[in-house]
């Protein structure tokens, strides 16, 4: 029996619309309100941010911030639904403007390692070990601003810091090489991994792998997390799509490129994802064009877009596919493909 997938988003995935050239072009939904949207949509987890769990937490005491997570974690409870990350955002405070852990200035560094801290602390109030570091500006907008060689060590070095700084937290690196910066470090899972190799315990460093941000990068999202499912590693997904190199999109699943997304599908059923009791977490947007009162149809299309693809994988003529492997006809095999994609 295939283990059943559970989904997950972020409260920033129901959002007001803004984008760089354009302000708000819908109300803000109440946090409550969003929580209640997930069951409703078919979601079981909530990814936070740490100031999605604890609003303004840089202004508050720990006891403060210990309470108020405790009451997220009410909220949680009281809706049936589980925390599956919390990540330190580190890019919206004055003090990460050029990048917490890789910043040239030391105290700029000490307040994301502390930052850091006070995220895992979240966590583990809203009974989650994982968290994920999208490391948005640790990076360069010129090269020689920092040394990429010391950049690299520091990222290191602030992973060991918090590896014991709590003896169970896990730490999911989610590589995007562009956008805020220009070039950013760890641009792909294969960098992500490779420093989760060298740390004091390698076994709590894993990966999150965004459809988008390999894509990005000009890989493939399926080999992508391929590789790290080869290792263990693949500790969540943020599946979207991309049309091309842009801005990072966070497409609906499956809408620019329903063949990819057929494959990033293939790749965590031939892995048994499910099986990992891992979440298949979602990152989309919607269109800036919806209407207040649709704005959330992204999230539940996107889970539907993925499970009618598990059907596709699923149903796929499993003998026809040997043997044009044995075969070698590979034209005939991609001909399969298209003809089960489009329902033939
Ligand atoms: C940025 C991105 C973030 C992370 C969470 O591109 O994907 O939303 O997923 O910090
Ligand atoms: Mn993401």
């Amino acid at each position: 029996m295939p283990g059943q997938y559970r989904f997950s988003f972020g409260p920033w995935n129901l959002h007001e619309g803004a984008d760089p050239f354009g302000p708000p072009v819908r109300p803000t939904v109440a946090f409550a309100e969003k929580l209640g949207l997930y069951k409703r949509l078919g979601f079981d987890a909530v990814q936070f941010h740490d100031d999605d769990a604890v609003p303004e937490l840089e202004e508050l005491a720990p006891e403060e911030v210990a309470a108020k997570a405790g009451a997220m974690k009410s909220m949680l409870d009281g809706e049936g639904l589980v925390a599956e990350f919390v990540a330190p955002r580190l890019w919206e405070d004055p003090r990460g403007i050029d990048g917490g852990f890789t910043a040239n200035d030391p105290a700029c560094r000490r307040w994301a390692m502390d930052r850091f801290k006070r995220c895992v602390d979240i966590a583990h109030a809203l009974d989650t070990r994982l968290t994920v570091l999208w490391l948005a500006r640790e990076g360069t907008y010129i090269r020689e601003s920092k040394n990429a060689i010391d950049a690299y060590e520091q990222l290191l070095e602030a992973i060991n810091e918090i590896l014991e700084y709590d003896r169970h937290v896990e730490v999911a690196i989610e590589p995007k090489p562009n956008e805020p910066m220009d070039l950013a470090y760890v641009p792909t899972i294969g960098h992500a991994l490779a420093l989760a190799e060298r740390t004091v315990d390698s076994s709590r460093v894993g990966g999150l792998i965004e459809t988008a941000h390999a894509l990005l990068a000009g890989l493939d999202p399926s080999d992508e997390m391929a590789f790290a499912l080869s290792m263990g590693k693949l500790w969540s997904v943020h599946l979207n799509d991309q049309n091309g190199l842009k801005f990072d999109q966070d497409k609906t699943f499956g809408a620019a490129n329903l063949r990819a997304a057929y494959n990033q599908v293939r790749v965590l059923e031939l892995a048994d994802y499910a099986g990992t009791e891992r979440f298949v977490g979602l990152d989309v947007k919607a269109m800036r064009t919806q209407p207040a009162g649709a704005a959330h149809k992204h999230l539940a299309n996107s889970r539907a877009i993925f499970l009618k693809l598990v059907d596709k994988f699923r149903s796929f003529p499993i003998d026809f596919e040997r043997q044009c492997i044995a075969d070698h006809d590979y034209e005939e095999l991609e001909m399969a493909v298209i003809r089960h994609l489009l329902g033939e």
